[in-house]
């Protein structure tokens, strides 16, 4: 019987793009049974990063790939130039070997995701594939854009469980997303665990709670911080979201104290906004929020917190403000630095405060006086980023009140060009939103996030000179059968001519 052969990988084909790549096409290196890792001495972390490569290689190749200090023809070195950064990395490959050399673990762990993406498609099987497992030959110097790239899940609208939670880590870091923002609460639901008050999630995070009654459940503490951990370990930084003073009516129906008059409130599971609103002039409403950001920012090592701030409608300009100034050092007190939706660059913020854009305009004051003011900013623009727009007029999961995204508009913009007053040195990073009022499972998530959510990274990662649609649909094409080989769902777009 014939081996089958398996397609041929250039040393650029990759996603994000990486920074610098110099092919040297006949000094290609084939893993074989024989081939070793091995990690730079003394670091527990990139013993980590190589048991992590030998775990993604195993199962299609069949080798054993043994991850050690000793000899090997994969090599992972902690003796990278600094000035690549913690996530730069420069990989050479050879016919002796790969060796890649980076600053901090982090850089390793990025070259991973390089690498794996440089074999071919079946070494995503999960059983043993005949065929040689060549690495393209030449060298590649990559570092990132930007230092924030994010991804959001909304697990309030529609809860999803600490297992899918895992998988949409890795399906997102192989694209070098190092961020994962969780929206945990919303007016529909309460999804994290607060010890001090228990109704939060005994009734918020009850039985239909989610969007039109569907997608109950809420991440206990342990959870958390399975989650926390698991993302840490793949270098993704989880970004706890506490949406307020609006979008809490999940709160006040658990907790009727915390509303105006102390009187309960009904239960909401439909899809308006802007309707509820915490007492920017009550007491309780702080004792309750120091609570609440007490216990999550001693369960996320991370140094965000995300206090939401967004479409508070049901609150006064000045009640906005007030009740902003009471968070901002609630949050500082507890050593996090505040993010929060650029609704919140209404109001005087310090300059290590984070205003994420969301809106589809094409300026912002607040925001571009808050950058001014030597805050850095996340953009997150409804038009290019939301993940969950259509794709197009016919896509049965999704809104539409941003307009449809297809992949070739959510990569043709740049960050540095959206808001006058935010340019390049303003910026953070980017981050792709996720709300889940119309999604129902897993593969509901993966479709809307893929291939979009690619498009995304390569603006946050890749150098700003380099965006090339042509290349990326070409990029994008190679991934399906990757996709398809790890049960990962996505959209096939009609844009992209899928392998
Ligand atoms: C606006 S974007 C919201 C969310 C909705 C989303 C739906 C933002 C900060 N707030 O409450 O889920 O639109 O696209």
């Amino acid at each position: 019987m014939s081996e089958p052969v398996f397609e041929r990988r250039g040393l650029g084909d990759v996603i994000p793009a990486p920074a610098d790549v110099r092919p040297e096409p006949a000094a290609t290196f084939t893993i074989d049974a024989g081939t070793a890792i091995r990690t730079a001495p003394g670091s527990a972390e990139a013993r980590w990063v190589g048991e992590h490569l030998a775990a993604l290689l195993r199962p299609a190749t069949g080798f054993a790939l043994p991850v050690g200090e000793g000899p090997g023809a994969i090599a992972l070195l902690l003796d990278g130039d600094d000035a690549l950064g913690d996530e730069g990395y420069h990989l050479t490959v050879s016919a002796a070997g790969a060796t890649v050399r980076a600053a901090a673990p982090a850089g390793l762990f990025a070259a991973v995701q390089t690498l794996r993406q440089l074999l071919p498609a079946a070494i995503d099987a999960g059983t043993p594939q005949r065929g040689a497992w060549v690495l393209p030959g030449g060298e590649i110097v990559d570092r990132p854009r930007f230092a924030y790239r994010g991804a959001m899940l909304d697990i309030a609208r529609h809860f999803f469980t600490p297992d899918e939670i895992r998988s949409y880590i890795d399906a997102i870091v192989q694209f070098k997303i190092n961020h994962l923002h969780l929206h945990l609460t919303d007016d529909q639901g309460w999804r994290i665990e607060i010890d001090g008050w228990p109704a939060l999630t005994a009734v918020s995070g009850g039985e239909g709670t989610g969007v039109d009654g569907t997608g109950p459940g809420f991440l206990t503490k342990a959870d958390y911080a399975g989650i926390v951990a698991y993302a840490a370990e793949r270098f993704v930084t989880i970004v706890p979201e506490i949406d307020m003073p609006g979008h809490v009516n999940a709160a006040q129906h658990a907790y009727p104290e915390l509303t105006a008059d102390g009187l309960p409130v009904p239960q909401r599971t439909d899809r308006e906004v802007g309707y509820s609103s915490f007492v920017a002039d009550q007491e309780n409403t702080y004792a309750f929020i120091e609570d609440v950001l007490r216990e999550v920012a001693a369960l996320t090592p991370g140094p965000y917190l995300h206090i939401g701030g967004d479409e508070a409608q049901a609150t006064t300009a000045e009640d906005y403000r007030t009740f902003i100034q009471r968070v901002l050092p609630l949050v500082a007190k507890h050593e996090k630095r505040v993010i929060g939706w650029h609704e919140m660059a209404g109001v005087e913020l310090p300059e290590t405060a984070i205003p994420q854009y969301w809106r589809i305009e094409a300026t912002d004051d607040g925001t571009a006086r808050a950058a001014a003011n030597g805050s850095k900013v996340i953009m997150s623009p409804a038009d290019r980023t939301y993940l969950d727009m259509k794709y197009a007029a016919d896509s049965p999961l999704g809104l539409d009140w941003a307009g449809h995204i297809d992949v070739e508009r959510a990569y043709g913009w740049d960050p540095a060009d959206r808001l006058p007053g935010v340019g390049e040195e303003s910026l953070l990073g980017v981050e792709a939103p996720l709300w889940s009022e119309t999604l129902r499972s897993l593969a509901d998530v993966e479709t809307m996030t893929f291939p979009r959510l690619p498009a995304i990274a390569e603006i946050g990662w890749s150098p700003r000179g380099s965006r090339d649609w042509e290349s990326l649909r070409a990029r994008l094409a190679a991934f399906a059968p990757r996709w398809r080989n790890q049960g990962v769902a996505f959209h096939p777009s009609p844009e992209i001519r899928w392998s």
